[in-house]
């Protein structure tokens, strides 16, 4: 019998109580897959459905990295723990992954309030990795609040991190699209935020005046507090655009 499977264990006991040690070994279970893997999420189902789920998705070197490690610190300072699920992309010739989401993270993954789990790809599209939703599951069931996915970096159609969010943060930088951009369909209609990154390179009131423009057409993806499924829409919400310079 795996530690999983039984009615009560000191180490289930420890995983609930949100200890990194547990969350570690129950995330690498639950990626493993299979019928551990079921058992323990199965365990854990009735405890999650409290966590907010924040997607930060974008195009590569946006600065989605940067943000969530200023995100993360944010929500750890008020008391809060915080569990970032860092998606990266699989070589498709080596099989390897570079974590470099994590390097960016430095300072928050030093912090004690902060729990941040690398998943690489491996041939799944749409910008998240398979495990992503089994591994947010976990974490929200054993208290961690806010549970913050960065997606790769990605293009315009994909947007499976809707699937996964209950708000959904497109991060942009300065210079990388003018109003026809905008205009089209794709991963802005799912921001329920549009953040310009870099807000302290050239560029950026441009950047900002074509997402306000693109704000003003609404979005299909409007803010939900639903916790966990199917978002429930927020009639009238209108995705705003805000900036955020690194240093600030
Ligand atoms: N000037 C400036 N540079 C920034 C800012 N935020 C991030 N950067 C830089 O932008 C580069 C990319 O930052 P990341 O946070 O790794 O971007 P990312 O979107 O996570 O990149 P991928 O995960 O590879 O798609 C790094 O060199 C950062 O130091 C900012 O506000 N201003
Ligand atoms: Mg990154």
């Amino acid at each position: 019998m795996s530690p999983t499977d039984a009615p009560a264990s000191p180490w289930f006991d420890a995983l609930l109580a949100g200890r990194k040690s547990p969350l570690g070994e129950a995330l690498s279970l639950v990626e493993a897959g299979g019928a551990p893997a079921r058992a323990l999420l199965a365990r854990l189902h009735a405890r999650g459905g409290r966590a907010q789920i924040i997607g930060v998705t974008g195009p590569p070197g946006s600065g989605k990295s940067t943000l969530v490690n200023e995100l993360a610190l944010h929500f750890a300072s008020l008391g809060r723990r915080v569990g970032i699920v860092a998606v990266d992309p699989t070589s498709p010739f080596t099989g390897g992954a570079v974590l470099g989401d994590r390097v960016r993270m430095n300072r928050a993954s030093q912090n004690e309030n902060v729990f941040i789990r690398s998943a690489a790809t491996r041939g799944c599209l749409g910008g998240v990795a398979r495990a992503t939703y089994d591994f947010v599951r976990v974490f929200d069931a054993v208290g961690y609040d806010p549970v913050i996915v960065e997606t790769v970096g990605i293009g315009q159609s994909e947007i499976d991190i809707c699937r996964v969010a209950h708000t959904a943060v497109v991060v942009e930088a300065p210079g990388l699209g003018d109003a026809v951009q905008a205009m089209k369909a794709g991963v802005l209609e799912i921001a329920s935020v549009f953040c310009i990154n870099k807000a302290d390179l050239p560029g950026t009131d441009a950047s900002t005046n074509v997402r306000s423009r693109r704000s003003a057409r609404g979005s299909r993806r409007p803010w939900s507090t639903r916790r966990c499924g199917a978002p429930r829409t927020r009639a009238g919400w209108m995705p705003w655009p805000t900036r955020s310079p690194r240093d600030r």
